[in-house]
């Protein structure tokens, strides 16, 4: 059975701010207290380019900025990459009721390196925030590949899984996307918050340059295929069910939400595969053939956080 659900904020995050006046008025409230991540992309930008020579990657030229259908919302993007760097990547949505970030890094597939995941959405009421080192390949099944990457950086995990509690219940399927320092969380918005939240961008990221620097890139072709097969995985999971989707929708409308989703946010789809959506997430198959619109089949899941303090899965099977 196939049912479609309507992405439930798609109703409440319009774009309609009023008349210029009262969205003048509301601007200058919002100035006084919502965030700008313009600082956290500057800092990922400038400590990369302190250590990598990076260049701005082809995409730039088609995806820079873009201005809603109302003409009142820039949406801004930024696209890099260096020598072990496939792509590096910013999309930042500022308006007065909302402010976006998504922000990721994927390594060449020469490298199993993780891929470094920041997604950040904000408004006057709620924050919901996503900060990780996404693992390339599963981590409960390669306990090596959780050992080689995670045992060190657990310690960074603890300390901003207590300051950023875990946000509850969460679509399923999207925990095997995430490693044991995954910081999902959400908040009401505070100063305070602001601060930790920056605090753990900046060692999130600076954790991930350190893995970059370090990797060798690796020469045995089947592990390169293998690396670029899971990334492709990773990329086709978030072009079909990124939770972004229903707001990029509603600023620039459908067709250029889903090209700014497969050519930009998660480029890579036409080139480092050839398997689609439903070779990897078979479940998601309707009667008919076609995708399953629900974001989960699994359902909401992970009430808790489901990694212990030495990063050993303790979610069971799911609920
Ligand atoms: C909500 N975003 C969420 C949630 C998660 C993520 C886990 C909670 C809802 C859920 O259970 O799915 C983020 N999910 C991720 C990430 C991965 C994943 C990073 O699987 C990686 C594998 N979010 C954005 C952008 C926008 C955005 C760019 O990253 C807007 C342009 C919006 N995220 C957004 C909204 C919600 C949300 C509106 C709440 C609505 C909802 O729950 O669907």
């Amino acid at each position: 059975l196939c049912l479609t659900v309507k992405p439930r904020l798609q109703r409440s995050v319009g774009v309609s701010f009023g008349t210029h006046s009262s969205w003048r008025r509301k601007r200058a409230l919002f100035q006084a207290s919502a965030i700008s991540f313009q600082k956290f992309v500057k800092f990922a930008l400038n400590e990369t380019k302190r250590q990598t020579h990076l260049v701005p990657s082809p995409l730039q030229v088609k995806f820079n900025t873009v201005n809603s259908m109302d003409g009142k919302t820039e949406l801004q993007m930024l696209s890099f990459q260096a020598s072990k760097i496939r792509l590096l990547r910013s999309l930042s949505i500022e308006t007065e009721a909302m402010q976006v970030l998504d922000f990721a890094a994927f390594p060449e597939p020469e490298f199993d390196i993780p891929i470094f995941c920041a997604n950040f959405f904000a408004t006057t009421n709620t924050n919901i925030m996503v900060l990780d080192l996404n693992p390339l390949h599963d981590v409960i099944s390669r306990a090596d590949y959780k050992e080689r990457y995670y045992r060190s950086l657990m310690p960074l995990g603890l300390k901003y899984s207590e300051l950023l509690p875990w946000g509850g219940k969460l679509t399923g399927e999207s925990l095997k996307f995430f490693s044991p320092i995954v910081i999902w969380t959400r908040f009401t918005p505070s100063q305070d918050k602001y601060e930790v939240l920056y605090s753990a961008f900046m060692d999130y990221y600076e954790a991930w340059l350190g893995l970059i620097n370090q990797a060798v890139a690796e020469t045995d072709a089947s592990q390169i295929m293998c690396n670029r097969e899971a990334q492709h995985r990773y990329l086709t999971w978030r072009a079909e069910k990124d939770p972004g989707h229903g707001v990029l929708k509603k600023f620039i409308g459908e067709t250029m939400a889903k090209d700014v989703l497969r050519n930009f946010l998660f480029n890579g789809i036409d080139e480092l595969g050839s398997r689609t959506f439903l070779d990897y997430f078979p479940e998601y198959r309707c009667e008919d053939g076609t995708i399953n619109e629900k974001r989960s089949v699994m359902g909401k899941s992970f009430e808790n956080r489901p990694w212990d303090t030495k990063g050993n899965f303790i979610g069971g099977h799911s609920k």
